[in-house]
């Protein structure tokens, strides 16, 4: 039985030991152990009251643990290493400032679906629930609840495994996501028998269990296919993050359908597939019959399946596959929905299509592959253009290439302007190598995802930066310098938000809310931690700079100098921007 006497001894012994008799093990024992027992090899941290003494520990029992500047940062890479790995990403906190920190990562994992475990010290129970005032005191789990799938307190050391393993279940089966475990202090200190404590562990068999289609779904959904005439896929970053890339490579190319990769499903296929339609985006989108969705939601990012975008009056039929039931029907009628993972869904779809599947009409393959070919055709002088100040065209020009040569390094993107033709003219070969702002286009991600991509993969990483979105995590470089991870950091600085030319509408005063100080030397913050800052102006420069640094593997920041009228407002979402009814007036 646990008990929470601080005067005995705490024997922990190497796993290579046998207890001894009378041996005690902790909480803080309890959970590093319940976490490597379950393959978690990472923890992404800020240290503080009342965890300090958990990231020594767990460095000490060997596992990984990054520190950070600030919990957001930690929790962002905490959930791309969900994302990547399929295992559930730790970030872990102190109380109620450092956990309110990592909750904004928390919240932003579970709305994009990626596994983490948000693991934050909280103060005395009895204190909190009577609101005496204690110590950074707050009711953490009533706070995290509505902003993840589930979340969890854990009061017995005895209780540790078992809440590790519902954690871990809770993260990654079904539609994954984020979760919380509150860890109040009095709980690391308590001491148990080492034996029992070892027996308290579970380590949990079949995490994500496949959800296999039922058959009648699966007929459904062909016979709907069959009667298409302009057919498309869409494939959303469920499908990267199921890592069924080879059942759904099969079932694109077996289907012969055009299809259209969500920006974190870049690379599933490579963009330069002959069958990948986004150079012709628009066309598809309004033109096809029946769309085959593969992880991929119908929310904002694809105008909720309805309206102009997609052609209305004219109607589109969706099949639907996703791990999740109640997604189906949340914008529009799924004329079919595949309820299943990934994997065995399109599995499903490729057997049941056996080896006579017709191809798709050529009339609109054709139609899909000129417009592509025009609006390539039409970018491609754009990307050399060598005009002064240089613009965003003639940068990405330079990065696009350089990705290529580079396929497995990780791209992180985030930005307006910056992330928008990124993700527009960078191709990716390789799947889960993009990873941007996701769901709710958050700024901030990136210095986070950065670390979380390196720490995970061992790859290098190209972090394509706008300067504000930077500005979000700019202090991270400290972290990427101190475990001196092999990240280029590339600042698209146009002086500001959106572009750097606004001025105060008063005429007076201030300057601009979205202008910053003109030409900031960003390269001279990561040199002030013994990183490489590189000052680009040109294609040229920006080529050398970004090459030298990805080749040294070393901490590097190439401050691109962009010209600071090229941007558009918000990117290319500049219609969401509400209208001002007086203007209008
Ligand atoms: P995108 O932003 O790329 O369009 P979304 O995040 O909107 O993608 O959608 C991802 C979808 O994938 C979610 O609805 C989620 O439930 C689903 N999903 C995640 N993992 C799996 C899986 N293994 N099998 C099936 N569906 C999954
Ligand atoms: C957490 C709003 C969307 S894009 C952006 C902001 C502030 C920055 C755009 O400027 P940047 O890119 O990065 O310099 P560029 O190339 O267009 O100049 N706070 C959060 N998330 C969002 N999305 C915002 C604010 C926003
Ligand atoms: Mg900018």
């Amino acid at each position: 039985m646990a008990s929470s006497g601080s005067a005995q001894v705490v024997t922990h012994p190497s796993a290579s030991e046998e207890p001894g008799p009378g041996a005690l093990t902790d909480g803080f024992h309890l959970l590093i152990d319940a976490l490597k027992m379950n393959g978690i090899e990472n923890i992404y941290c800020v240290p503080g009251i009342p965890i300090t003494d958990l990231g020594r520990m767990a460095q000490a029992e060997g596992m990984r643990v990054i520190s950070f500047r600030h919990e957001q940062h930690a929790g962002h890479a905490a959930a791309i290493a969900g994302f990547l790995s399929k295992k559930p990403g730790i970030c872990l906190t102190v109380s109620a400032p450092g956990f309110l920190n990592g909750l904004t990562s928390l919240a932003n994992a579970t709305t994009n679906c990626f596994p983490m475990i948000l693991i934050s010290g909280s103060s005395e129970r009895e204190i909190v629930d009577l609101q005496q005032g204690d110590y950074e005191e707050m009711d953490q789990l009533a706070i995290a609840k509505p902003l993840c799938k589930a979340a969890y307190r854990v009061l017995h050391a005895n209780d540790i495994g078992i809440a590790v393993a519902r954690a871990i279940r809770a993260a990654v089966s079904g539609r994954p996501g984020g979760v919380y475990l509150d860890v109040p202090a009095q709980l690391l200190g308590q001491t148990m028998d080492e034996v029992e404590g070892q027996k308290s562990l579970v380590e949990v068999i079949d995490p994500a269990p496949a959800q296999i289609p039922i058959g009648d779904a699966v007929a459904r959904a062909l016979d709907l296919l069959k009667t298409a005439k302009r057919p498309l896929i869409i494939l959303g970053k469920g499908a990267a993050y199921a890592q069924a890339d080879e059942e759904v490579r099969n079932f694109v190319k077996k289907s012969g359908i055009p299809y259209l990769p969500m920006s974190m499903a870049k690379g599933l296929l490579p963009d330069t597939h002959e069958q990948c339609a986004s150079a012709a985006r628009s066309l598809v989108l309004k033109q096809a019959d029946v769309v085959v969705m593969v992880g991929a939601r119908l929310n904002w990012l694809l105008s909720h399946g309805k309206g102009k975008s997609w052609g209305e009056p004219h109607s589109t039929k969706f099949i639907q596959i996703d791990i999740e039931p109640r997604e189906m029907d949340s914008n529009v009628e799924i004329a079919a929905p595949l309820v299943g993972d990934i994997g065995s869904c399109v599995s499903a779809l490729s057997e049941a299509m056996g080896d006579a599947w017709p191809l798709p009409p050529a009339e609109w393959t054709d139609a899909v592959r000129q417009k592509k070919d025009a609006n390539i055709a039409k970018m491609a002088p754009k990307l050399l253009s060598n005009s002064l100040p240089m613009n965003f065209h003639a940068a990405l020009g330079v990065l696009k290439q350089i990705v290529a040569e580079r396929p497995d390094a990780l791209v992180v993107n985030e930005g307006a302007n910056t992330l928008d033709l990124a993700r527009g003219i960078i191709d990716m070969s390789k799947p889960r190598k993009r990873l941007d702002v996701g769901t709710w286009g958050i700024m901030g991600i990136g210095m986070g995802f950065a670390v979380g991509g390196a720490v995970e993969t061992g790859q290098p990483v190209l972090a394509i930066e706008g300067d504000s979105a930077f500005g979000f995590s700019g202090m991270e470089v400290e972290t990427i310098c101190r475990y001196q991870l092999p990240v280029c950091i590339v600042i698209f600085n146009n002086n500001g938000i959106y572009r750097g030319t606004d001025v105060n509408p008063s005429g007076g005063g201030d300057v601009a809310t979205t202008v910053f100080v003109k030409d900031a030397r960003y390269d001279q913050m990561m040199e002030a931690f013994g990183g490489v800052g590189y000052y680009a102006t040109t294609p040229e420069e920006l080529k050398r700079a970004v090459n030298e640094a990805m080749d040294s593997g070393k901490p590097c920041l190439v401050n691109a100098v962009i010209d600071e009228a090229a941007g558009t407002e918000s990117g290319n979402i500049g219609k969401l921007n509400p209208q001002s009814a007086l203007s209008k007036a």
